[in-house]
């Protein structure tokens, strides 16, 4: 990625606390390209109006440009049919979809749901309910120490009372990628269904959920340079099309009678109410910006920006990195010494250097890992080597700081 994709982005150009401003918090959200904020501004300057109803040239303007964003993230992610995306707010809420509709379908008493300790709790907590509504029991695949998941160990907990796998693509604190098509090979041979969570893997790589063969996968535009507020669920048709929706109103419906109601094809009966039709729009455009790139040298890029950190970050000292030392996707966790990561951020923050400091909703990773917090940079198409070695810079400082106030 050359200096002419960072100029793209706006927000970057700008001094933080007397500092030009380092953004190595992508993985919370990451930041925009001025084509996703000019699609934006665009629709709402042209073509805005509600989808799928009227009959004016507005509606219809509206209309394509939604299920036009739907054709683009199909082909995205390799989907076979605009159908089987379903958009919503983001991952959190189309993992609750599957848990909801599908969990409750389909999980009984005695059956077994299987995570990881690794899981954001957007992907913890609605199988947790799940369970405690159903009766079913909620079992863990236990990690490597050095935090990665093994197909073996996977092994060790799937069984054919197992209905639903459910396990993270990238981990959103220690970057590691899951072999998630390995593991959803052995579910389906236990008759059980595959859901991944996609939210750190999909802005990172190239996704191809046909070649996964997962049933679900849910992803949020936000951290792939689209605008908060769209997320999207990707399911097989045949499962989607048994499922119940779990929101109820407006334009989800086919006819509807004072007892009685049915609903549309997929995907508009899981998009009930006015759809985010201009995130929709800033995701498309996220999309050919990302497309155009080319998502294997985005990816080619972060692999180089980590391996670098990595290696700058091994030379301080009392600093402990959490995770194995290969790393593909760019988001290095760490603590250093007794410092407290909220201070550690609080430092970095006066050099204008922007990273994540907290549990990163992950308190059963923490706790596995034995900490209460720990402090993130997570780095993004944009990031430079210059930006690492201000990162290390800063921590330096910081480390001189709290050495000398102790
Ligand atoms: N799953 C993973 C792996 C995530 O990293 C996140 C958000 C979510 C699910 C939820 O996504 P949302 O868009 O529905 O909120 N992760 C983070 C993070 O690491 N720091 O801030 C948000």
């Amino acid at each position: 990625m050359d200096a002419s994709v960072r100029a793209q982005f706006p927000i970057l150009d700008q001094e933080v606390n007397g500092h030009p401003l380092v953004y190595l918090d992508s993985a919370a959200t990451s930041q925009k390209p001025r084509a996703v904020l000019d699609a934006v501004r665009h629709y709402y300057e042209w073509d805005n109006s509600n989808v799928h109803r009227g009959v004016h040239t507005l509606g219809s303007r509206a209309t394509d440009a939604y299920e036009g964003a739907r054709e683009k993230v199909a082909k995205f992610i390799g989907a076979a049919r605009p159908e089987e995306i379903v958009f919503n707010r983001g991952t959190t809420v189309g993992l609750n979809l599957v848990a909801a509709s599908y969990g409750n379908a389909n999980v009984k008493e005695g059956d077994e749901i299987v995570i990881t300790p690794i899981e954001h709790h957007s992907n913890l907590i609605p199988w947790q309910q799940l369970a405690k509504r159903t009766g079913a029991t909620l079992k863990y695949i236990e990690p490597n120490p050095d935090g990665t998941i093994d197909v073996e160990a996977a092994g060790k907990v799937i069984t054919d009372r197992t209905k639903i796998v459910a396990i993270a693509y990238v981990s959103n604190v220690m970057g590691v990628v899951h072999p998630v098509k390995e593991i959803g090979a052995l579910a389906h041979k236990h008759g059980a269904i595959i859901v991944v969570d996609g939210a750190q893997s999909t802005p990172h790589m190239k996704i191809d959920v046909q070649d996964l063969d997962c049933d679900f996968y849910a992803f949020s535009g936000h951290k792939m340079c689209a605008p908060t507020g769209i997320g999207v669920l990707y399911g097989k048709k045949a499962l989607l099309e048994n499922m119940e929706p779990v929101e109820f109103g407006g334009e989800m419906i086919d006819d509807v009678g004072l007892y009685d109601s049915t609903w549309k094809e997929l995907p508009w009966r899981f998009e009930g109410g006015t759809p985010i039709i201009a995130g929709a729009v800033g995701l498309g455009a996220a999309i050919d910006f990302l497309t155009e790139l080319g998502m294997d040298n985005v990816a080619e890029h972060e692999h180089r920006l980590a391996m670098y950190a990595m290696r700058r970050i091994g030379e301080i000292e009392g600093l402990q990195v959490f995770g194995p030392q290969e790393r593909k996707v760019g988001i290095v966790t760490f603590n250093l010494d007794e410092v407290h990561p909220h201070d550690v951020a609080t430092v970095l923050d006066s050099y204008g250097v922007a990273i994540r400091a907290g549990h990163h909703c992950c308190q059963p990773l923490m706790r596995w890992l034995n900490v209460s917090s720990t402090a993130r940079a997570s780095f993004y198409l944009y990031n430079n080597e210059q930006d690492i070695d201000r990162l290390i810079d800063a921590l330096i400082r910081t480390k001189e700081y709290f050495g000398d106030a102790t």
